[in-house]
């Protein structure tokens, strides 16, 4: 029989998830999901995030050391920043496009305010985006380019500080350039090493992905108590779903158009990491997926991928910026009206920008800047409980939903950077990648 796909085995494993959590939902069975199989989501997880640094150290070193030339990291650096700032402009336009046409906020009754109010404006959740806004908020406005530089790389590397670890796969890349090339090569050759083995670690922690997503959906829809609000925010949540698939539409025209591949076929091989995405909710958990799918399915060089890729789920979240037009439109449409100015929608979108390039690529970090968002544009303080609470129900799927446009935003900013370098080739999955499928 022939072998099933990897994508279906994942789907069939997130539906048979979604279909257990809603049982244990009716049976009591929430403690037996959460004690008994959520842990098998969090393995799965720590897995990938366990392989996402030193796959970004031994790929961007080996890539940059493959360039051969310094002048195409600048070229490549500019062409990715320069990218990723447009698609991210795109996504904030389509949100606010769609959030002040449908108006999602306007109508809703006082009874179902003051309901939500009283059940999440004093949730430990919202206290904790909003003390996480704060500490993002004292840091200072420099804060998120002095973090780039790393004091301690061995603390850089046991953080997981992204963006400190790029800082310095590039330096050592760059110096292996600059020194004579059989000094180099232990070097270079210790990297490509560590980038083989850390990719056959992918292959293999994503055989358990089918089971890992049935308990990662099955713990998220234990944590649904409250359909009667997830209904009342059902127009807003459907503004954040259709803006997301315009921006997927978005990124297929820019595949289709710019690197002349089949849309479709773009799709399906990304669609693991997306499915990963979708399940945990989490860019830098799906890293080292989209970087083994973008490789080894996508046709992209290494030392396009292994710089984009990282960079992008650090500060290119299309999908959060997109979130985060619409959240604080929609918040401001239900309880602060008069803040709905052109020229405070104008601050949103610079805001959102800067925001999605400070959100951590973790579960819910969109929400966190989202304070950033409202705060730039003279949102009451007192008013802040009130509006994180009113998309809190349901930001843990749009989060999810989010989580997925941002990984694909990558893998199509990598194709273009990689095609307009002359560095996007058929892709030769490895005989041995377990995932191998017939391109
Ligand atoms: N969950 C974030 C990510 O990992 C996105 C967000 O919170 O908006 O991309």
């Amino acid at each position: 029989m022939k072998k099933l796909a990897l994508h279906w085995k994942i789907i069939i494993g997130m539906i048979l998830g979604i279909i257990f959590g809603f049982i244990m939902n009716s049976v009591g069975g929430k403690g037996f999901v959460s004690d008994w199989i959520s842990p098998f989501g969090t393995i799965f997880i720590n897995l990938l995030k366990l392989i996402a640094v030193p796959l970004i150290l031994a790929s961007l070193i080996k890539g940059i050391s493959d360039l051969k030339d310094i002048s195409k990291i600048k070229t490549m650096g500019l062409r990715t920043i320069g990218i990723y700032v447009t698609t991210t402009l795109v996504a904030i336009i389509i949100g606010l496009s769609i959030v002040n046409t449908i108006k999602p906020g306007d109508g809703m009754s006082q009874n179902t305010i003051e309901k939500i109010k009283s059940k999440y404006a004093n949730d430990a959740g919202v206290a904790d985006k909003l003390t996480k806004a704060n500490a993002q908020k004292d840091a200072g406005p420099l804060r998120a380019l002095v973090d780039i530089f790393p004091s301690n790389i061995f603390k850089a590397l046991g953080n997981a500080k992204m963006l400190q670890v790029i800082f310095f796969a590039l330096f050592v890349g760059i110096c292996l350039l600059l020194i004579p090339e059989e000094k180099a090569k232990p070097l270079v050759n210790f990297f490509d090493s560590l980038n083989e083995v850390v990719m056959k670690m992918v292959d293999l922690i994503m055989l358990f992905a089918p089971y890992a997503v049935f308990a990662l959906m099955a713990n998220v829809i234990i944590a649904f108590d409250d359909t009667e609000i997830l209904l009342k925010l059902l127009n807003y949540a459907l503004c954040v779903v259709g803006g997301l698939i315009l921006m997927i539409g978005f990124y297929l025209i820019l595949v289709s158009f710019y690197t002349k591949k089949s849309p479709l076929w773009f799709l399906k091989e990304i669609s693991p990491a997306q499915l990963l995405a979708f399940s945990t909710s989490s860019s830098a958990a799906t890293l080292p997926v989209t970087m083994e799918r973008v490789e080894e399915h996508l046709g992209v060089d290494k030392e396009v991928s292994g710089f984009v890729l990282p960079v992008g789920a650090t500060v290119n979240m299309d999908g959060t910026s997109l979130y985060q037009g619409i959240a604080a439109v929609f918040i401001m449409q239900v309880i602060w009206p008069e803040g709905l100015t052109f020229t405070n929608q104008l601050v949103i979108i610079a805001t959102a920008l800067l925001a999605s390039i400070g959100s951590a690529a973790v579960p819910s970090a969109g929400m966190v800047m989202l304070v950033i968002v409202l705060e730039s544009i003279g949102f009451p303080a007192e008013l802040l409980p009130i509006g994180l609470a009113l998309i809190f129900a349901v930001d843990r799927p749009l989060d999810m939903c989010r989580t997925v446009v941002n990984v694909t935003g990558d893998a199509t900013v990598s194709m273009m950077v990689a095609k307009s370098l002359g560095k996007l080739h058929k892709p030769q999955p490895k005989e041995w990648d377990d995932n191998y499928e017939k391109v």
